[in-house]
């Protein structure tokens, strides 16, 4: 039998906790290193502190385990990048090439790269095609947006099989997001279901594009495992989960939660989002490699909703 070793890089973050059980499920614990900049409050298997800026930290991390797949995940994101840009585009640019490079001189067979609906900018109009023009407007989107391109290279040049998804705002229940403009949809269910007025930082209409955590999980899964010749696109893909606005998540939570109230304060973010498509063309995402979403925003609310419902149940019991 042959083995698979995956490095995970920003483990700890809002994906890369739920991933990091994902892939111990399909490659065994101690086939799985979660890896960031300090450790988690829980520690359930392989775990290093590992900053992926430090070139021969990664590279001697990578030769440790003898590792055969990267899921890069650390970054900083898109409204948290603002406050900072040279420094984001440092952090962001930085881990990259260094994971490009430790997988390429160390025999790695496949590096996993998240992209982002943030790559598009305000020429993209409502919906955004796999091709269209990316002139984001924020670090973070020039950053991956620059990282699509990169792929792409070490693909071409030194035939590094390196897949992308272009994920939308991800909402899950199992943990918190790091700093990005769709956060809100996230944090709108914790008010909820706390019996708190939510106060959302987007104008009530503001539709941007969403997806499930678990499916975000399955096509990252489907991607990755995807037979190479069926991969025809090497810098990322486009995928679509759900497109709504904060009005209409908020309708979605009073069906289970009538007295569920949100007011509205845009600040910054506003003009974030407002750069960004309302909807997502994934055609080819589901042409290659079969890519169907299972929620959309009901059936997502009610698990949100259930889920947290026992979480703070569990906690306020302790
Ligand atoms: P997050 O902010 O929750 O987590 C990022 C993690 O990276 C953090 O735990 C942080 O400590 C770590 N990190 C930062 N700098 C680091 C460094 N120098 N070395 C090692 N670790 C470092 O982000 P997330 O939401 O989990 O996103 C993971 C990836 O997916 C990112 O690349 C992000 O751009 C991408 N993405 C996320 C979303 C989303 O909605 N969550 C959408 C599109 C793309
Ligand atoms: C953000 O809002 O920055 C992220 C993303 C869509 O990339 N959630």
């Amino acid at each position: 039998m042959v083995y698979e070793n995956v490095l995970i890089t920003g483990a700890n973050g809002q994906i890369g906790s739920v991933l990091t059980e994902y892939l111990r499920g399909i490659y065994g614990s101690d086939h799985v290193i979660a890896s960031d900049l300090k450790f988690p409050e829980i520690r359930n298997g392989r775990f290093e502190i590992l900053d992926a800026t430090n070139a021969a930290s990664l590279a001697a991390m990578v030769r440790k385990y003898r590792v055969t797949q990267i899921y890069h995940l650390a970054a900083i994101l898109s409204a948290k990048g603002e406050q900072n840009p040279l420094e984001t585009w440092h952090i962001n640019m930085q881990t990259y090439f260094n994971v490009l490079e430790a997988a390429r001189e160390n025999g790695v067979k496949k590096v996993f790269y998240p992209s982002s609906i943030a790559v598009f900018g305000e020429h993209v109009g409502d919906e955004a095609a796999q091709w269209s023009y990316l002139d984001p407007a924020t670090v973070y989107g020039i950053s991956k947006s620059a990282g699509e391109n990169w792929s792409n290279y070490y693909f071409k040049r030194y035939g590094l099989d390196v897949r992308s998804l272009r994920y939308p705002g991800i909402i899950g229940y199992q943990s918190m997001p790091g700093g990005g403009t769709t956060d809100y949809a996230v944090d709108i269910y914790h008010k909820a279901v706390k019996k708190e007025v939510f106060e959302c930082f987007l104008n009530s209409g503001t539709v941007l594009p969403m997806i499930y955590i678990s499916d975000a999980m399955d096509a990252t899964i489907r991607l990755m495992e995807a037979p190479q010749q069926k991969i025809t696109v090497r810098t990322s893909y486009n995928l679509a989960g759900m497109s709504f606005s904060p009005e209409e998540i908020a309708a979605s939570i009073r069906k289970t939660i009538p007295d569920f109230s949100i007011v509205y304060k845009p600040d910054f973010r506003q003009k974030i989002a407002d750069s960004w498509p309302r909807q997502i063309d994934d055609a080819q995402a589901r042409n290659d490699w079969a890519w169907r979403p299972a929620y959309n925003l009901d059936k997502m609310t009610e698990e949100m909703i259930s889920e947290l419902q026992k979480k703070y149940q569990a906690v306020s019991k302790q």
